[in-house]
């Protein structure tokens, strides 16, 4: 039986991905971080899995890391866990770097003092592109440029990556993935923050969207879609890097007004920058306006990931396209106010 070690897997990605290992017959073991609250909603429908084993840990902690990894001797390591929001590395970016950054050197050198020979997986992303027009569509041979202290955070962890596979011989592998949702997606990102908020309106609950800048341009897929990706990329002879994308991009305006579409309601859009609103054609309300709080000191405006080398050599497609992607969100948000929900 294989056994995978897995950081963050509370979160939107390592909840999939347990769940995918779970059924592939692995043993799962996982860190959890100490919280005043409980942070397990997105894995308690597994939580009790015979298979899946728990245990406190943090990414700031070495020895913590050492002692685990020294017990557990997994196959597979994969290296989820991240202050992963964008925005909020701006406020924290010292502590960003010391859990995406350092904890992945942590993890790495803990691998090379023990002398385990686990398979590395590593969260990399397209936080790492700055996304200039001309560099799209990004691919694995497109110069890096992170924009916020969370990308460079990951640069770092993504070069380590590549350096002990070099150095020490790792089988470590970065899959560099371009933004991916799911009705489990953190609330604050802002295609949840969309979808709970439009299922919020029809239900007479909320009254406003406010959001920042609605002409940045990402490329949106299903997580479970993309958490297969991670695990053939763990299945390869050879460890590589690989760019893991729709190959499509939509504005954020976009993904709103398609969120709407779901329960039928067709914005009006009024003006241009911080003015700019949208109005509810039936009713007349305005439904979505923007507040420059939620606007970054520095945007990476254009992502649209090229997953050629993917399909050719993990054999991996993304198979959920936006609109299928909007409807899982907004449905499940109509019916569910918490993660853990059956998803359609
Ligand atoms: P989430 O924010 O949903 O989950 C992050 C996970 O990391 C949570 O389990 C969180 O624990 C854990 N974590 C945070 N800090 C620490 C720490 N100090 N020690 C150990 N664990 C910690 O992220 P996603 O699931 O969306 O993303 C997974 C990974 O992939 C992240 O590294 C992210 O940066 C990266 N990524 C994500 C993309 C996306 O579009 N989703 C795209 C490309 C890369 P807790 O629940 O306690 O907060
Ligand atoms: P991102 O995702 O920064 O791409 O990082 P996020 O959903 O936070 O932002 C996407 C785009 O939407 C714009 N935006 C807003 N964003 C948020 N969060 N809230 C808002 O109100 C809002 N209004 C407009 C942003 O400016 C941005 O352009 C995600 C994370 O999962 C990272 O961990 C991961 O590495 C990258 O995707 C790939």
């Amino acid at each position: 039986m294989k056994k995978a070690f897995i950081t963050g897997v509370t979160g939107q990605d390592g909840s999939y991905l347990a769940e995918l290992l779970l059924a592939k017959g692995y043993e799962v073991h996982a860190i959890l971080r100490r919280s005043s609250v409980f942070t397990t909603h997105r894995v308690d429908s597994f939580i009790d899995h015979e298979r899946f084993k728990t245990y406190h840990g943090d990414l700031t902690d070495s020895s913590n890391l050492h002692t685990l990894l020294s017990r557990i001797e997994p196959d597979e390591i994969y290296n989820l866990g991240a202050q992963s929001h964008v925005a909020v590395s701006f406020e924290v970016p010292e502590y960003t770097a010391e859990v995406d950054a350092l904890g992945t050197i942590r993890l790495l050198n803990a691998i090379k003092d023990l002398g385990i020979k686990p398979r590395f997986y590593q969260a990399s992303t397209s936080e790492l592109f700055g996304g200039l027009p001309e560099t799209a569509p990004q691919s694995e041979s497109t110069p890096f440029y992170p924009k916020s202290p969370y990308g460079a955070a990951k640069l770092y962890a993504y070069w380590v990556t590549v350096n002990y596979r070099e150095s020490y011989g790792l089988h470590g592998s970065n899959g560099i993935l371009f933004n991916h949702e799911s009705p489990r997606r953190g609330q604050t990102f802002v295609t949840k923050k969309i979808t709970q908020a439009v299922a919020r309106i029809q239900q007479g609950r909320q009254e406003l969207l406010t959001l920042g800048n609605m002409d940045a341009k990402r490329d949106w897929g299903y997580a479970k879609d993309y958490v297969e990706a991670m695990w053939l990329m763990m299945q390869q002879e050879q460890p590589d890097d690989y760019v893991i994308a729709t190959g499509e991009t939509w504005t954020v305006r976009q993904f709103v007004d398609m969120s709407f579409d779901e329960i039928g309601v067709q914005l009006d859009w009024v003006g241009t920058g911080v003015d700019e609103k949208g109005i509810d054609r039936a009713t007349g309300k305005v439904r979505v306006a923007i507040d420059p709080r939620y606007f970054r000191p520095a945007e990476v405006d254009l992502l649209w990931g090229n997953p050629a080398k993917a399909r050719e050599k993990l054999g991996w497609v993304a198979r959920t396209p936006v609109r299928e992607l909007v409807r899982k969100m907004v449905q499940y948000d109509l019916h569910n106010d918490q993660y853990g929900g059956p998803e359609l």
